[in-house]
């Protein structure tokens, strides 16, 4: 698998137009006067982006292909490795697919009530739901969502892609009225080996009590206007909008109901918080080597607005090796701020065919433009040109400020909750 796409699609001529006379003088002034870098941090904080300049193209696409996200998967065979009748047996073919819902069977001695479902979903029974069955409820509760896929392991954003299903409430509506069911655990398809299972867990109320404008759990089927492929987990995932990758099981198939209010979490069990929301952070892009001295350098990247939003993305920049540069995020050096990719003027020729904006959680439903930009648990690229550098070896370090003023990596308690640690990234002028 390809790593997160990346076009290098900006030209010489986009290079200079970037260039910001904002981002030439702090960068002089970082480099030989510190006494400048307080009146350039004011600086910096206090204006709003530069606007994008004309002609300029993103390096990153907002939509990954849905087989060039890169992939996490646990567990041997790999799902998608299956093919022909043990596809069919694996139920991962559409019209194998089914999803079974149950109530837990007492595993806990410390759970004293026993949950119970009026209609539960068994295969054996013919009960299970199949996929004309998930997709007739996508005709009235169907939505979409634009989401950035991201490991909390992973310094780097998996791919993007806008997800098409049905919220999990209605799926559980199917089964009645429920008693003593306290929290949702559910898993997919992984192999014959109860220890390779991957599994992941909602609250109840997570899963039931989607407050009005909010993003539900959901259902997915489709990924960027097409059936979600082998490769991403399809026919059936979930998508857990606000979350880290690892609640996004793919190849849903088993939903339990458990009484129980603990998380089982395969992800906890290895020192992640399983209940972590999609962090804010900046991550850049690798740099040549060597860049000419007549050349602007163009330092870029991806953007995910998390949980707490973003105001802005930064760099400050050091002579020397990434050694020599303060190894930590520290408010007294010099922060320049960084382009924000704009909203596209014409939302039709980024979404898949069929997908208006209008339809997109996030998006207004009268004007089909952003509520709020970069959107909740989405990204978006940014980058900065550095002109006119003398020659000699560089560390360059890109971070973002959330809405709330932390800047990367505050205010994780620590990195199993979402890598975001500053980067160094190095160059050297010749
Ligand atoms: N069934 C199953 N679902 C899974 C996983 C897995 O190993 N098995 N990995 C999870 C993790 S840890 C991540 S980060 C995402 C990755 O999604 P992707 O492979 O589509 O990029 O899938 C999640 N869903
Ligand atoms: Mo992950």
């Amino acid at each position: 698998m390809k790593h997160p796409t990346c076009s290098d699609s900006i030209t010489r001529r986009d290079f200079v137009r970037a260039t910001s006379a904002l981002a030439t003088a702090a960068v002089t002034g970082g480099l030989s006067n510190k006494a400048q870098a307080a009146d350039a941090t004011a600086l910096s904080s206090a204006k709003s982006a530069p606007p994008k300049p004309a002609g300029l193209t993103y390096p990153h696409p907002l939509l990954t292909p849905a087989d060039e996200f890169r992939d996490v998967s646990r567990g041997t065979p790999k799902p998608y490795t299956l093919e022909g009748e043990a596809l069919v047996q694996a139920r991962l073919t559409p019209d194998a697919w089914r999803l079974e819902i149950t109530p837990d069977a007492a595993t806990n001695p410390a759970i004293k009530d026993l949950p119970s479902i009026r209609k539960p979903l068994v295969f054996a029974d013919g009960t299970a739901l199949d996929l004309p069955g998930l997709l007739d409820l996508g005709r009235n509760h169907g939505v979409k969502f634009l989401k950035a896929m991201q490991c909390l392991n992973i310094p780097a954003p998996l791919g993007q892609g806008v997800w098409e299903g049905v919220p999990l409430r209605e799926v559980l509506r199917l089964c009645g009225p429920m008693r003593n069911v306290r929290r949702i655990y559910y898993w997919g398809f992984h192999n014959t080996d109860p220890k390779q299972i991957f599994q992941s867990s909602l609250s109840y109320t997570q899963a039931m009590e989607t407050p009005p404008g909010e993003l539900p759990a959901f259902l997915a089927y489709r990924l960027n206007g097409e059936p979600i492929p082998l490769i991403r987990g399809g026919p059936v995932r979930m998508v857990i909008p606000w979350a880290h990758g690892f609640k996004s099981i793919k190849w849903l198939q088993r939903i339990v109901l458990t009484n129980d209010y603990k998380a089982n979490d395969t992800y906890a069990e290895q020192n992640n918080d399983p209940e972590s929301h999609l962090k804010t952070a900046a991550y850049s892009n690798d740099l040549p080597a060597k860049i000419p001295a007549s050349q602007p350098v163009l330092i870029r990247g991806l953007v995910i607005s998390g949980l707490s939003g973003l105001k802005r993305v930064e760099y400050s920049l050091h002579r020397g090796n990434s050694n020599s540069g303060p190894p930590s995020a520290d408010d007294s050096e010099q922060w320049i701020e960084c382009h924000l990719e704009d909203p596209p003027a014409d939302w039709t020729s980024v979404l898949p065919s069929g997908v208006s904006s209008r339809q997109v959680l996030g998006f207004d439903p009268k004007t089909g433009q952003p509520t709020t930009w970069p959107l909740r648990y989405s990204m978006v690229s940014w980058f900065a040109t550095l002109d006119k550098l003398p020659p000699g070896k560089y560390a360059v370090r890109a971070r973002a400020v959330d809405l709330n003023g932390f800047a990367q990596p505050e205010p994780r308690p620590n990195q199993k909750t979402g890598r975001n640690a500053l980067e160094a990234k190095e160059f050297e002028v010749v």
